[in-house]
């Protein structure tokens, strides 16, 4: 087995069912899971559900449920998704699992052990939305004159006995982590974070006695802990923590927390303080993405415009949502998507350029040499240069990817796919079957080839629709990874098994506008 590799996404909040924006990062996440297992590490790919807080009592409460059954309904919708868009994690997590308490309330006395937590009484501005608590000097002023949070959420002036964590401890400590390497990404967001911390620490109050939805504090059965304490443990449960054996001796620290950038301070200020304070190695990075947006805008309940990321993928299928997601957004930054959007890149790249290139591949060979693989053909010129720009654009692909530059990784691709294309073009292989039978069986070899290579390289993104192409060119499964790409021997012994191609079925197809869109 590889070197580790640990990966996880945001728990989500199970208020609500999944929308685009949950997709999208569960997607990134897999993609790089994929990619990395492909490269050949240890891959864990974990994700999961943020059942607690007063967001998810209030969403209760409106809707005259109780909260447990709202959170158990609410992460089904989130295990679908998963499963729905081909999503291959090894732990689903729920933070109301007794285990979760557990792993909670030990980080909290290592916590306390430490001499890092009091109790005190706190007055401050809250916003449930958030499940955070703003400085007054941080909050703007609304349409109607009222005070909100950064995030434009509302806050309620709110006071309570509280357990506090001495966060202001860690200011020197979170600066020079964030000196040293590469703990927060992107760049923008590392800027971001640092300055925030420079301006100043002040201790984080981390228990609440207003409800009970939550892991209780040990010792303080009234205190229940504040809803990010217990969340960002999550990736830690997950591993079988506080025992250190096993999973946990294996994955933590984390390769990975991939998150979305308004949830980049929690991961980045408050976590690494959390784990200094009760002694745990920190994950080796923390990557904010971008927010996915529906043409421009967030996508809300009031403006109507909310899309079900399952409803998404049945219209134009799970893989093209995937690749449409990483190719379209430079990742890091705010993307838009639209119907349009989607149905112009796909039918672009996957249809018309790669689909077309390996289907018209396949079906000159079914029909001009009956299906057969022949090795050991006369290698032209044209031939080698061709077998050298595919293994440059993939090389390229697999050193964007391994930076999460996806849609530049796939660029590569894309012009490795060109190059093939104007070389089928340029060799006219339909014109060689009567001038030159020999030459035309040896530029069908050579995009025999080149089309596995290319399958291969992209397959972490578009995973069934190339396990199907790839069925069909005689490729073992076992052979997907990218080690296949650096066997020289594969296609003179897939020749020397006999193997045939049968008539090829498309696994791209074009995509039409859905009626209520176009
Ligand atoms: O923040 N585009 O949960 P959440 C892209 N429970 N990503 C988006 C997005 C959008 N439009 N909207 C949200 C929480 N996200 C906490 C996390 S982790 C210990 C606790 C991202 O359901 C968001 O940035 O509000 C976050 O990474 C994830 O979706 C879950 O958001």
């Amino acid at each position: 087995m590889g070197e580790p590799y640990y990966i996880t996404t945001a728990i989500s909040y199970p208020n609500g069912k999944p929308h685009i924006g949950h997709a999208y990062e569960a997607i990134a996440a897999d993609v790089i899971a994929r990619h990395r297992k492909a490269e050949g590490f240890d891959v864990r790919l974990q994700t999961g559900t943020d059942e607690h807080g007063l967001k998810m009592m209030q969403k209760a409460r409106d809707l005259g449920m109780e909260v447990a059954d709202l959170a158990t309904e609410m992460s089904g919708y989130f295990r679908d998704m998963c499963d729905a868009l081909n999503i291959d994690y090894d732990v689903f997590i729920r933070t109301t699992e007794p285990r979760h308490h557990a792993a909670t309330q030990e980080l909290w006395r290592r916590m306390e052990a430490n001499g890092d937590l009091y109790l005190d009484r706190y007055e401050g501005w809250y916003s449930v939305r958030d499940e955070a608590y703003y400085d007054e000097s941080e909050l703007v002023t609304g349409e109607g004159g009222e005070k909100l949070s950064p995030q434009g959420t509302p806050v309620e002036w709110t006071v309570e006995e509280s357990w506090f964590f001495r966060l202001s401890k860690y200011q020197d400590k979170l600066l020079a982590l964030y000196a040293e390497g590469d703990f927060i990404r992107p760049e923008s967001r590392r800027n971001e974070i640092a300055r925030f911390v420079e301006g100043g620490l002040r201790d984080l109050s981390i228990s609440r006695t207003s409800f009970d939805w939550g892991v209780k504090v040990p010792g303080s059965d009234n205190h229940v802990m504040y809803v990010w304490v217990d969340a960002l443990t999550n990736y830690l449960t997950g591993l079988g923590f506080p025992d250190e054996s096993g999973d946990y001796a294996k994955f933590w620290p984390a390769s990975l927390h991939l998150i979305g950038k308004d949830i980049v301070r929690f991961h980045t200020v408050y976590w690494p303080a959390f784990l200094m304070s009760a002694g745990v190695p920190l994950p080796k990075q923390v990557f904010g993405h971008g927010f996915l947006l529906n043409r421009g805008q967030k996508e809300s309940k009031s403006l109507g415009n909310v899309t079900d990321p399952i409803t998404l993928a049945e219209a134009y299928g799970v893989d093209t949502l995937r690749y449409f997601f990483l190719r379209e957004v430079a990742f890091g930054q705010d993307g838009s998507w639209s119907h349009d959007a989607i149905v112009t890149r796909c039918n672009a790249e996957l249809a018309n350029s790669f689909g077309n290139l390996a289907q018209r591949s396949l079906s000159m060979i079914f029909k001009n040499m009956g299906g057969t693989i022949k090795a050991g053909l006369a290698v032209a010129p044209a031939d080698t240069a061709l077998f050298e720009a595919v293994a440059g654009g993939i090389a390229e692909l697999r050193a964007r990817f391994a930076e999460l530059a996806f849609s530049e990784g796939l660029d590569a691709w894309m012009r490795a796919v060109f190059a093939c294309n104007q070389y089928v073009d340029e060799q006219a292989p339909w014109a060689l079957r009567k001038s030159d039978p020999e030459r035309m069986e040896a530029v069908l070899m050579t995009l025999f080839q080149v089309v596995r290579d290319l399958a291969i390289a992209v397959r972490p993104v578009v995973p069934q629709a190339i396990d199907a192409l790839l069925d069909q060119m005689g490729v073992s499964p076992e052979a997907r990874d990218y080690a296949a790409l650096a066997d020289t021997e594969w296609f003179a012994t897939l020749a020397a098994s006999g193997y045939a191609v049968d008539k090829p079925q498309g696994v791209f197809p074009r995509l039409e506008l859905p009626a209520d869109q176009s």
